[in-house]
């Protein structure tokens, strides 16, 4: 994704006491956003043929959003985020004139639940988003997640995300039957297939192309044909002591990246848990303490999550049963912004599946 300005975020920072209060005010302050948004007299006009829920969500994505950005003082996120917001939302017939007035509403409560120093530091970041507002308009088409399509599987990726769009199993299973005939198959089918294809689902779901209902069914049917797929290849042996524990973090609901990992990782004889999405912290530390793997690998889709993330690596890393663990950081957003995972305390990172399986070997390597 592209910044909104070269410059954006260069001079802001945001003290850590100040982004724990924002965080612990942050449901009276969202609630005081919902309540001056809603009582508008304008409020239809904002937000085009959306009912108020849709706003409130928005809402609540945001408070979660900015309270990682200030957190974690990662201005170059916030600077992407805004073109992708605009374009997502005014796809889908928000009026670009909502953007500026519910920043407004933020600065409002902010400067009602906050104590001045605090609210202060943070304002500044939404003058500067106010600021910004010509420019995400104006960038707001570079706002778009696309991923570039492999040329000799084009032809097959086209055909499924049209059968993911018209709901049709059967051809999803016939295209997956005549494509998979080997572990190395299987590989190409997930990356120059189904990671493209879900972006492509995902694309369409940001421009307002189909609905978030089209959105679930192609996901479930994604999951569907997953389940199916790995079962056509004979389980490799695994070697007992090179373990993975491979999930999606806390409130993170994406996990077909985890899920390619882990199904990877066991077709070059990794001995893995999948945990699957949405996996609380506490949870995670005593699988591992049960498991101790040597590997730790975990997806992370939302900005918005990345305080969890951080969270779970600190608390491994402050562990001296977990002195061995290698821990590594993968998805969209980490793909998004340089050095984050440096930033998260993790050890290392992959743009894909396959690069982090080399990257797993190579650890696994150091280590004998
Ligand atoms: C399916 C989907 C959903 C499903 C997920 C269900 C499920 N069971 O997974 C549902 C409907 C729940 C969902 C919800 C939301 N979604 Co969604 N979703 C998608 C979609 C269409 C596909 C995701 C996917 O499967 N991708 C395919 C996988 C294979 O790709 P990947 O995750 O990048 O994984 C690869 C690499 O990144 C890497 N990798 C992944 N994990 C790891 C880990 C390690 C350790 C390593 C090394 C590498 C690695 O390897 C993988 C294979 O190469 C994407 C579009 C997209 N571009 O991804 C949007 C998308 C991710 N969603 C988006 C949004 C906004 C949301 C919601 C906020 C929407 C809403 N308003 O409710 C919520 C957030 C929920 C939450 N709390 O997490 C946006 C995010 C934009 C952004 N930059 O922030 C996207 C990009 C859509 C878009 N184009 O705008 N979503």
């Amino acid at each position: 994704m592209q910044r909104v300005s070269d410059d954006f975020g260069k001079n802001l920072s945001v003290s850590a006491s100040a982004a724990m209060e924002y965080e612990s005010q942050g449901e009276k302050m969202l609630k005081r956003v919902n309540e001056l948004m809603a009582a508008r007299e304008d409020i239809s006009e904002l937000l085009g043929m959306n009912p108020l829920y849709i706003m409130y969500d928005n809402n609540s994505n945001h408070l979660q959003f900015i309270s990682n950005v200030i957190k974690l003082n990662d201005y170059d996120l916030l600077a992407k985020s805004l073109p992708w917001v605009y374009k997502t939302y005014t796809s889908r017939d928000f009026s670009v004139e909502f953007f500026p007035e519910v920043l407004k509403a933020w600065m409002k409560a902010i400067d009602e639940f906050l104590t001045p120093e605090s609210a202060a530091q943070v304002i500044e970041v939404y003058l500067e988003m106010l600021d910004s507002h010509n420019a995400a308009v104006e960038h707001a088409q570079e706002g778009l997640i696309q991923m570039k399509v492999d040329e000799d599987w084009k032809a097959i990726e086209r055909q499924t995300v049209l059968a993911l769009l018209t709901g049709d199993y059967k051809k999803l299973r016939e295209i997956a039957n005549r494509e998979i005939n080997s572990e190395k198959l299987l590989a190409d089918f997930y990356l120059k297939v189904v990671q493209p294809a879900m972006y492509e689902i995902g694309y369409l779901w940001q421009t307002g192309e189909i609905s978030i209902a089209e959105e679930h069914l192609a996901t479930s049917l994604m999951n569907r044909l997953m389940a199916s797929t790995y079962s056509m290849i004979e389980t490799v042996p695994s070697h007992p002591r090179r373990k993975a524990v491979v999930l999606s973090s806390q409130n993170e609901y994406h996990e077909l990246g985890a899920r390619i990992l882990a199904d990877l990782l066991e077709l070059s004889g990794w001995n893995v848990s999948y945990l699957g999405a949405n996996t609380p912290v506490s949870e995670v530390l005593k699988h591992l303490k049960k498991n101790l793997p040597f590997l730790l690998a975990i997806s992370v889709t939302m900005s918005f999550n990345l305080d969890l993330t951080k969270k779970l690596i600190q608390s491994v890393h402050n562990d001296s049963d977990f002195k061995r663990m290698r821990i590594m950081v993968g998805g969209l957003v980490i793909n998004e912004s340089e050095d984050l995972w440096k930033r998260l305390g993790a050890d290392g990172t992959a743009e894909s599946a396959d690069e982090a399986i080399e990257l797993a070997k190579q650890w696994w390597k150091e280590r004998e």
